[in-house]
């Protein structure tokens, strides 16, 4: 299918928060419950449809795992990402906590001193086990305003996902394809 627009995304956050498993819901429809640790990097593709003025938007996203701890890997993963989804784990909250972590690495191999960006907190299925409330994951996403200023003109959304379920899924990729292709249009006009 035709595109106008093409941007690169990459997934960050912990191992086993569900990074490979929302890009398999999402593209494939699927999950799969025998944990297979990422080898290398995951590539995806989607192509977003914009009805308005017909604006269509290809986005491949990186998906990294296994290598996580090879900083080698690292400038090739981040280099010319355009877009973030930062995914933590809805039952760990150490997991959130390291996303800052995740944020700096990122920033520190990339030109672009901010770049659009979702809080991803998955695993919204298991309940009984969710350790980190909503009222706590967005005082957290507020938090990254003060120790990244660039984002004062960016708004950071943070969305709860189950790829397991397939629970805001869609609306998460599609909303995140959206904060882009705004962002993109808004510098496009200042230019
Ligand atoms: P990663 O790519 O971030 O490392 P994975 O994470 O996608 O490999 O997922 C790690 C584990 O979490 C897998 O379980 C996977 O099935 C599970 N998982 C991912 N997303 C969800 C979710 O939304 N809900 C639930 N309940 N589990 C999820 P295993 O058991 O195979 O290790
Ligand atoms: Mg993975």
């Amino acid at each position: 299918m035709e595109y106008n627009y093409l941007a690169k995304a990459v997934l960050i956050g912990d191992g086993a928060t569900g990074k490979t498993s929302l890009m398999e819901r999402f593209c494939h429809g699927t999950f799969s419950t025998s944990y297979l640790m990422t080898v290398g990097a995951n590539f995806y593709s989607e192509i977003f449809e914009f009805g308005d003025n017909g604006d269509r938007l290809k986005i491949i996203y990186w998906d990294l795992a296994g290598e996580q701890q090879f900083d080698v890997v690292r400038t090739q993963f981040y280099m010319g990402t355009m877009i973030c989804m930062a995914v933590f784990d809805l039952t760990r909250y150490i997991t959130l906590k390291n996303l800052e972590k995740w944020l700096n690495e990122m920033y520190k191999n990339l030109e672009e001193s901010v770049i659009p960006t979702v809080i991803i907190g998955n695993k919204i299925d298991l309940e009984i086990e969710r350790s980190v409330s909503n009222d706590e994951a967005t005082r957290f996403v507020n938090s990254l305003y003060d120790k990244f200023p660039e984002y004062k003109n960016m708004e950071i959304p943070y969305f709860e996902t189950s790829a397991k379920t397939g629970e805001n899924v869609e609306k998460t990729y599609r909303a995140t394809a959206e904060l882009f292709l705004k962002k993109l249009k808004e510098s496009e006009t200042e230019d």
